[in-house]
């Protein structure tokens, strides 16, 4: 490996464009698309040192998810599909701050840090959204990969979720699924169209859905599933406006519906007809309706987690098998679906920080690990003795016949959930599936239990990091004094609920509040935004 390389490179094609320094955050690199051309070249460099250390392949996806058309980012995919690990999450950072001239020796001392030897070869997957920047962005990722002597591996146009799912097969011999779109697709088909059998419809279920794109990649590969599936889940598409239209998650997509709680532009609103949306990069989605009186109703992260985990258990009491199930959420689940899974489900809750990283982490403590982001993000993990004993139970003549069936339905119900991320597509066939096994329209769903009003405010201070919390994020520990003025606050409010943390993806502060009524709710993250400025 020539380490000359990296500074030409750097110098002559990929200069230091930023004087401030910039964080590898919750969701990796993200910020204007133009201040963006270093960072990636950057990160090809950094890919290969990892993939070197891991010996495997590492994945490295260019994306803003749900951020406006002109910005952009990138994060990195560790061997098992997962997001890369945390310790090398301040070597990105560093990485990507040293100025152009250090940047040959902080590789250097990377590799001796990590004792990692450059003479193995490595592949780097490289996957993009549909941003009119993300070309030329994935070009630089490969003059990184290259200027470290790696072999990059352009996968075009992908979703975030794709991405993950091609990393796991590579590095797997192809054992979790073919690497390539077309094995996504058939994997996923095939498994969902077992599933639901030649019986398209089952009581309230219709398999008709309109499908928001976000005008973004979601849209474009929603479009395989359309041809695979044909009769079997009618998925209506909306929202595919073309590349570089500036439509990009404007006024439609996951997050604008789950944060503005409003039904997006360019759906046509038939009432009571269930609807979804997903992001940017089509790893969250959120299902809706309006009811006749036009009336809007959001289901959102929490409300698919609590369907999963509710189905999971019934399919699993029916195995017979001894499989613990859990849920994780972060506090910002709604306090009404903690309720119900913990009282009605009798399904065991855990919490855990913002951040997909540690919900992915906490559920693999489980056999069967349901974990949601309330914004929509989420999957279902099984571990190896989960597998290992349906695998068994499906084949064997231990268990009766019924039993037995229960075991096969299982399995191929893990083969339609992406478990190394939140998928949307794959949720929504997953959500499709147990819609349809139950016979339940979307009220049907949505009748299992009712929201608390709730309210997220952005507070935009000095230095957000002089709030720090404990507890899963919903104590302050600093500054003093505010978690008791909080406390103060909540004790006044019917089922009051609310705490303050620093965002990891912007420069604010998030409150959140929930109570039982919408204008005490309100009122309530008011109150406690006050006590933030
Ligand atoms: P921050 O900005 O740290 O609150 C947001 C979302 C997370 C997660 C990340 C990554 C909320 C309240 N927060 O994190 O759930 O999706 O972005 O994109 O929705
Ligand atoms: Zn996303």
């Amino acid at each position: 490996t020539s380490y000359r390389t990296v500074y030409a490179f750097a110098r002559e094609m990929h200069p230091k464009t930023v004087k401030h320094d910039i964080q590898y955050g919750t969701a990796g690199f993200r910020t204007k698309a133009s201040n963006l051309g270093y960072i990636m070249y950057r990160m090809g460099l950094l890919a290969v040192l990892r993939s070197r250390y891991k010996q495997g392949i590492i994945g490295v996806m260019i994306t803003a998810s749900h951020n406006p058309e002109c910005d952009n980012g990138v994060k990195l995919i560790d061997p098992h599909g997962e997001m890369m690990e945390q310790s090398w999450e301040e070597l990105a950072t560093k990485v990507a701050n040293v100025q152009d001239d250090e940047l040959e020796q902080t590789i250097r001392d990377i590799v001796q840090d990590y004792n990692i030897d450059m003479s193995i070869r490595v592949n780097i997957l490289i996957g993009k959204d549909t941003r009119p920047s993300s070309p030329s962005l994935a070009k630089s990722v490969i003059d990184g990969v290259l200027a470290l002597s790696g072999k990059p591996i352009d996968f075009g146009i992908v979703t975030t979720p794709q991405m993950h799912y091609f990393v796991k097969c590579r590095n797997t011999q192809n054992e979790y699924g073919v690497a390539t779109e077309e094995g996504y697709y058939t994997k996923l088909v095939s498994a969902f169209k077992k599933l639901r059998g030649d019986k398209y419809n089952n009581k309230n279920y219709e398999n008709r859905i309109l499908y928001d794109g976000a005008n973004g990649v979601g849209a474009k590969k929603i479009k395989y599933f359309q041809e695979r599936l044909g009769e079997c889940l009618k998925i209506v598409l909306y929202n595919d406006a073309g590349i570089g239209t500036g439509k990009l998650n404007h006024l439609c997509g996951a997050d604008y519906v789950k944060s503005q709680q409003l039904f997006p532009t360019g759906v046509p609103s038939e009432p009571n007809q269930r609807c979804a949306s997903v992001d940017g990069d089509a790893d969250r989605i959120v299902f809706y309706y309006n009811d006749e009186n036009d009336k809007f109703h959001l289901l959102d992260g929490d409300r698919i987690a609590t369907l999963v985990a509710s189905y999971l258990k019934e399919i699993v009491s029916e195995t017979g098998l001894d499989l613990n199930l859990g849920l994780v959420q972060t506090a910002y689940a709604n306090g009404a679906s903690t309720d119900y899974i913990t009282e009605s489900l009798k399904v065991p809750v855990a919490c855990v920080s913002t951040g997909v990283k540690y919900l992915h982490h906490k559920a693999l403590e489980f056999d069967i690990g349901v974990y949601f982001e309330a914004n929509g993000h989420g999957t279902v993990t099984f571990s190896k003795n989960a597998k290992d004993k349906l695998n068994q139970a499906a084949k064997g003549n231990i268990l009766t016949e019924s039993q037995q069936q229960a075991a096969s339905k299982l399995l191929a119900l893990i083969d339609v959930i992406n478990e190394t991320v939140g998928d949307a597509i794959a949720d929504l066939l997953l959500v499709e599936t147990i819609l349809h096994a139950k016979g339940w329209n979307i009220q049907d769903w949505e009748q299992t239990y009712t929201d608390l009003p709730n309210k997220l405010l952005k507070v935009t201070v000095q230095d957000r990091n002089v709030i720090t919390t404990k507890d899963a994020e919903r104590q302050c520990v600093t500054p003093n004094g505010l978690q008791e003025e909080i406390n103060d606050l909540v004790k006044k409010y019917k089922r009051g609920r609310s705490f303050v943390r620093p965002s990891g993806t912007e420069d604010i502060v998030r409150v959140y509040a929930e109570a039982s009524t919408k204008e005490e709710c309100d009122k309530l993250a008011a109150q406690v935004a006050q006590k933030v400025y």
